[in-house]
């Protein structure tokens, strides 16, 4: 019987080919060709719709038999070569144990947070303590009480959020110390510092509408600029290095009679003038003064039985100095790439 015929030798054949193919995806190949819907195989069996319905049971039943004989060679064949493949990939493949492993990312403080938290530690170390106060305050705390009348500048619309009756988001963080000043008068000493989120309207490479600040206040019996000049020259060397020097410039503030510009000597060039300090050898890091008279008999203090200094400084701005930052918004974007250096 000629279909028969032709099974036995597909048979044949298939069997000598599975022991010659050599590779796993040789074989998936042939197994396609021959019992897949195109198949040799599959092809042989369409035949049996000619048969005659008393042949058809052998035929079926051998085409059975040479199927799974096929399927049995070629499961073993193939894992045969793919146990040698595996074998032959292993001796050649070289894994380096001694690679260092990838490092996860760690969160850490934020670079202004960092300054905020060495100040602070400077300042703690040097007697005072931590006072906080709202973000939004009166004009009132904000201005008045610190000897701003109204007409000053700085009152003007373009420099300062106001906000309805009378309030602002605070232009420094001196109404922090008003209002300690204010519930502890008229006892004393007072030494505080408050650090904390200050706003004006201002928006530019070395100015941002929201920044941070620090300000110290001390009031106390005979308070003289020579301790004022000795706790800045103090923190200046704790938070930029033992060799700083500082200087004190005159300058004006309505809240300080004498006032002062503090510049630390540069860093950068040592004093001798670079890019950094603009060729002056000095960079600007806070304002400060002795504290006006009527801003202590404002709040409550005798400016005939004590008085005291006060200095604020931009946060910002020492973080820029001492990270050397060229522009500031980059500590507000918090982009990983940046964040990640400090
Ligand atoms: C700056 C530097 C300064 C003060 C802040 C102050 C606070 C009280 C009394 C007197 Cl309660 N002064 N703070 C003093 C001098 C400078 O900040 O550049 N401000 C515009």
């Amino acid at each position: 019987m000629e279909l028969i015929d032709r099974l036995k030798r597909v048979a044949a054949e298939a069997l000598a080919k599975i022991e010659v193919l050599d590779s796993v995806t040789a074989l998936q190949d042939y197994r396609v060709s021959l019992l897949g819907k195109k198949g040799e195989l599959t092809g042989v069996l369409r035949g049996m719709g000619t048969l005659s319905p008393a042949a058809r049971p052998r035929v079926g039943q051998l085409a059975n038999e040479v199927r799974d004989q096929i399927e049995v060679a070629l499961e073993a064949r193939t894992t045969a070569l793919a146990a040698t493949e595996l074998a032959a990939k292993l001796k050649q493949e070289r894994v380096d144990v001694t690679l260092p492993g990838r490092q996860p990312y760690h969160a850490h403080v934020h670079p202004l947070n960092r300054i905020i938290e060495a100040a602070t530690e400077i300042f703690l170390g040097l007697g005072f303590s931590v006072a906080e106060g709202p973000e939004i305050e009166s004009e009132y705390y904000n201005f008045e009480a610190l000897n701003v009348p109204p007409l000053h500048p700085a009152r003007d619309m373009q420099d300062s959020f106001y906000l309805h009756d009378g309030h602002v988001l605070r232009t420094q963080t001196s109404p922090v110390q008003v209002r300690t000043m204010q519930a502890l008068s008229p006892h004393y000493p007072i030494r505080i510092i408050s650090p904390g989120k200050v706003y004006r309207r201002d928006d530019d490479a070395t100015h941002s509408p929201m920044f941070h600040q620090i300000e110290g206040l001390v009031i106390d019996k005979d308070i003289s600029l020579a301790h004022l000049k000795s706790i800045l020259l103090m923190f200046a060397r704790q938070m930029f290095g033992a060799e700083r020097e500082i200087r004190l410039r005159p300058s004006y503030f309505p809240f300080t009679e004498p006032s002062a510009e503090v510049d630390v000597s540069c860093g950068t060039c040592g004093g001798l003038g670079c890019r950094v300090c603009k060729g002056t050898g000095w960079v600007e890091i806070l304002g400060c003064g002795m504290v006006h008279p009527s801003v202590l008999s404002m709040s409550g203090y005798d400016p005939e039985v004590v008085n005291g200094f006060a200095f604020g400084m931009g946060i910002e701005r020492i973080a820029m100095l001492k990270y050397n930052v060229e522009d500031l918004r980059h500590f507000f974007v918090n982009d990983y790439r940046f964040i990640r250096q400090f």
